[in-house]
């Protein structure tokens, strides 16, 4: 029986754009397990299983609920120990965390001021009031204000990645030489963006566009397969 995973879903049902949800997708893909993904929209909390915490991405394994991205993917390594290692043992499992934290606190801060009001743009109708609201609330001011000039945040933007950047230009991935989970944690970040906005965050000649492109390629061009904008 495939596992069943809740995926935030935009006006267009097949527009998938949640960071949390991507490093799940890549890293059930990775494990080589099969998922039948039900397309959720922010204002239906009601229709996710318990427990939850009104969030995505959530998973029902044979019956098993399974709520956040970190509890998820602990979960599939020690559920499925015999199909590829996510983390590829304890010290890379503890250096993932380093890289989650700086994911969640550096990158995705940048780049959801290049990309919440075409969020907004993408987002079901019903979602559009209640995504506005909330975020403008945790902005104190309205997304436009949020998005506004955001051409001239970008060098800025793209100069934090320098660690990121050096890394990818020496090696394949994070991972080492094949991808790991801490590679879906950062990919699933440039994919948020990518599926919602047409605002190129990346160069063209940045190695990690290069990586991203990489990413994009693995388990037969998976992620590259599904609405998004740019190559
Ligand atoms: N810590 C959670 C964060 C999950 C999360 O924030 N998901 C967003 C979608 S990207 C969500 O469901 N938001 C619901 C809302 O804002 O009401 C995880 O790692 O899974």
């Amino acid at each position: 029986m495939p596992i069943t995973l809740y995926d935030l879903a935009g006006a267009e049902p097949e527009r998938r754009f949640s960071p949390f949800c991507w490093r799940i997708k890549m890293a059930l893909a990775h494990k080589g397990l099969a998922v039948e993904t039900i397309p959720w929209r922010f204002t239906e909390k009601d229709r996710l299983p318990q427990p939850n915490q009104g969030r995505v991405p959530v998973i029902v394994d044979n019956g098993t609920v399974v709520h956040d991205s970190t509890a998820i993917a602990d979960y599939l390594e020690a559920q499925y120990p015999d199909r590829p290692s996510l983390f590829g043992g304890a010290v890379g499992r503890a250096l993932t965390s380093f890289v989650q934290n700086w994911t969640e606190t550096v990158l995705h801060p940048g780049l959801i001021e290049f990309a919440v009001l075409d969020i907004w743009r993408h987002a079901a109708a019903q979602d559009q009031p209640y995504f506005r609201q909330s975020r403008e609330e945790r902005f104190g001011k309205t997304l436009e204000e949020v998005c506004n000039g955001r051409e001239t945040r970008l060098p800025a933007f793209r100069a934090s990645l320098a660690p990121l950047r050096r890394t990818v230009e020496r090696q394949q991935f994070l991972g080492g030489a094949a991808p790991l989970y801490v590679d879906y944690i950062v990919f699933g970040a440039f994919q948020w963006v990518r599926a919602i906005s047409d605002f190129e965050v990346l160069a063209a000649d940045d190695p990690v566009s290069a990586w991203r492109s990489r990413m994009l390629d693995l388990f037969g061009g998976f992620a590259r397969r599904h609405p998004a904008y740019g190559d």
